[in-house]
C-alpha cells in the first residue's frame, strides 16, 4: 500500500521489481525495447508515444514515422500495455463538423483523460512547429481542435484535471528547427480554446549539465500528496549532438508554475544499445506514464534513439524522497 498518488488503482500496469544491486531510483524493463524497427508495414519507427488505461486494458496514440520519413499519429490497443496492436493506418482526423481535417505531420503525442474525454496533444504543423490538440471519446472518431498556442512551440502537456477552475497546459516555446534552447512555461484556459495567463515554470541549466541546453515537459503530471510529479526531458549539447535524458520535478498542487523540488541528476540517460544507437543516437524521450495509486508503481514510456519504444519503472514514495533529497538548487 502507498496511497501517495491521488488517482486510480490500476493493478495490471507493466511492472518489474528493481533488479538486485540496482542503486538507481528508476530502472529499465528487461523486455526493452517493446517496439523495434519496422514494427508495422506502414511505419519504420514507433517511439515518443502515449498510453492510457482503458476499460481494463490500454489504449495508445503512437508517433509513427512512415517510410517517407514523415511523422504521423497511429492508434493502438493492448491488454497488457507491452504488446500493442497498432494501426494499420494513421488516425483520420475530422473537424468539429465531422469533415476530414488531416495533419501535415504530427509527432510526440501526449494523451490524457479529462472528465469523460480523451485529449491528445502533439507537435503539429501550423506553418511551423506548434502545439496541436484533439479529442476522442471512443478511439474511433478523432476530432482536431484549434491550436492552443502560437508557433513555434513543442512539448504541450495538459494536466489531468482543472486547477482552481482552469485547464493547465505546459509548453516549450521554440524555433522551427532543432531548437538549441528552451524553458518550461504554463498557460491556462477556462474552455480548452482560449489560453492565457502564461507563466514561466523553470529553465534549462542549473547544476545539471545534462539539462544545460533545453528542457521540455514529458508525460501527463501525476497528482501526489506532495504536489504534481512531472517527468521531463533535459538536453545536453555535446560535440556529437544533443543527448536527451529523463528528470523529474515536484510542483505545487494549487499553482503548478511553482517548482518545489527538481532533480539535480538525471534519473535515466542513454546507456543501452537501443538508446545510444538508432535513427537519432542518445535519446531517451518520455511521453507517457501509467501508475497504480494503490502500490505507487509507475511505468514511464519513453522513446529511445527516435527508433524504439521502451519502459522504465519507479516507485512513487522512493522517487519523491529521492527528488527531495537530491534537488536542484535554484
Ligand atoms: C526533438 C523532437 C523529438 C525527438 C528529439 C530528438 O526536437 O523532435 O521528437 O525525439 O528531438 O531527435
Amino acid at each position: 500500500m502507498s496511497n501517495t498518488i491521488i488517482g486510480d488503482a490500476v493493478a495490471n500496469i507493466p511492472w518489474e521489481d528493481k533488479p538486485e544491486g540496482c542503486i538507481d531510483v528508476m530502472w529499465r524493463f528487461s523486455g526493452n525495447p517493446i517496439l523495434g524497427w519496422n514494427p508495422i508495414p506502414k511505419a519504420a519507427r514507433i517511439y515518443n508515444s502515449a498510453v492510457v488505461p482503458y476499460n481494463g486494458g490500454f489504449r495508445g496514440v503512437f508517433r509513427a514515422d512512415q517510410k517517407n520519413g514523415r511523422a504521423t499519429l497511429f492508434f493502438g490497443k493492448s491488454k497488457d500495455a507491452i504488446n500493442w496492436e497498432i494501426g494499420p493506418d494513421p488516425i483520420e482526423w475530422v473537424d468539429e463538423d465531422g469533415n476530414p481535417n488531416p495533419t501535415s505531420y504530427a509527432y510526440d503525442p501526449r494523451l490524457v483523460k479529462l472528465e469523460d474525454t480523451y485529449y491528445i496533444i502533439w507537435c503539429d504543423d501550423m506553418h511551423g512547429a506548434s502545439i496541436g490538440m484533439g479529442k476522442t471519446r471512443d478511439f474511433n472518431t478523432f476530432t482536431r481542435m484549434s491550436n492552443p498556442l502560437m508557433p513555434f512551440n513543442r512539448n504541450g502537456v495538459l494536466f489531468p484535471r482543472k486547477i482552481n477552475g482552469m485547464y493547465k497546459l505546459f509548453s516549450r516555446p521554440s524555433d522551427s528547427g532543432h531548437t538549441p534552447f528552451g524553458d518550461l512555461f504554463l498557460s491556462e484556459s477556462p474552455d480548452l480554446k482560449y489560453w492565457g495567463n502564461h507563466k514561466y515554470v523553470m529553465g534549462k541549466g542549473g547544476q545539471g549539465w545534462w539539462q544545460g541546453t533545453k528542457i521540455g515537459a514529458g508525460p501527463i503530471p501525476i497528482e501526489t500528496k506532495d504536489g504534481w510529479l512531472s517527468f521531463y526531458h533535459g538536453v545536453s549539447g555535446t560535440c556529437n549532438g544533443f543527448v536527451y535524458s529523463i528528470g523529474a520535478v515536484i510542483l505545487d498542487i494549487d499553482d503548478p508554475a511553482k517548482v518545489l523540488y527538481r532533480t539535480r541528476d538525471y534519473l535515466l540517460t542513454p546507456e543501452k544499445d537501443y538508446e545510444t544507437r538508432g535513427f537519432v543516437p542518445n535519446v531517451a524521450f518520455p511521453c507517457a506514464n501509467l501508475y497504480d495509486a494503490e502500490t505507487g508503481r509507475i511505468a514511464v514510456y519513453y522513446g529511445a534513439a527516435d527508433t524504439y519504444t521502451a519502459i522504465a519503472f519507479t516507485q512513487v514514495d522512493e522517487l519523491l524522497e529521492y527528488i527531495k533529497n537530491n534537488s536542484e538548487v535554484f
